[in-house]
């Protein structure tokens, strides 16, 4: 029997193959690294469970929570943040996992802390964590007038400091 198909056809189907599979590693990947499923409300969350974040750039086991780089989201040093409306889920998914270092660490981004007295997560930014932030998925649907409220201060004692938990 003659086979009809081919080298090049062959190849082609190949190829298709290998970049089909490869989207489902980067969409497997992609769902294992973050944890975007909207939370039911009343939500909250703190930081005090240190294996919550335990890899670089691994929220899956933080439900409803994503760091993000914010690479370029801003490019203006000192931008006021509550100007910032820019979506800044399309920049690389960020945590700095298990640090005990906040005076000294310097690499931009999302960073957990958790070998310090009061565990928790920080932002800082650089030349390409632009926008270092978190976004919070929830399910807000039927309900109105929602409330928000967090904790925030310097995490550094380094005079200055930009790590903000
Ligand atoms: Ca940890
Ligand atoms: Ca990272
Ligand atoms: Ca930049």
């Amino acid at each position: 029997m003659k086979n009809n198909i081919s080298k090049w056809e062959k190849f082609t189907i190949l190829c298709l193959t290998a970049f089909m599979a490869l989207g489902l590693i980067n969409f497997v990947k992609t769902v294992v690294e973050a944890n975007n499923a909207p939370q039911p409300l009343p939500f909250s969350q703190n930081w005090s469970n240190v294996n919550l974040i335990t890899v670089d750039d691994d929220w899956s086991m933080v439900p409803g929570i994503v760091g993000f780089r914010g690479d370029d989201i801003v490019v203006v040093t000192d931008t006021d943040l509550r100007t910032i409306v820019a979506d800044g889920s399309g920049t690389p998914v960020d945590v700095n996992a298990n640090r005990s270092d906040p005076d000294v660490f310097n690499t931009g981004g999302v960073v957990e802390f958790d070998g310090i007295p009061n565990p928790n997560i920080a932002l800082q930014g650089s030349g390409t964590a632009d926008f270092a932030h978190i976004v919070i998925y929830l399910n807000t649907t039927g309900r109105t007038n929602i409330q928000v409220a967090y904790n925030c201060s310097a995490l550094s004692s380094a005079a200055a400091s930009r790590l903000y938990r």
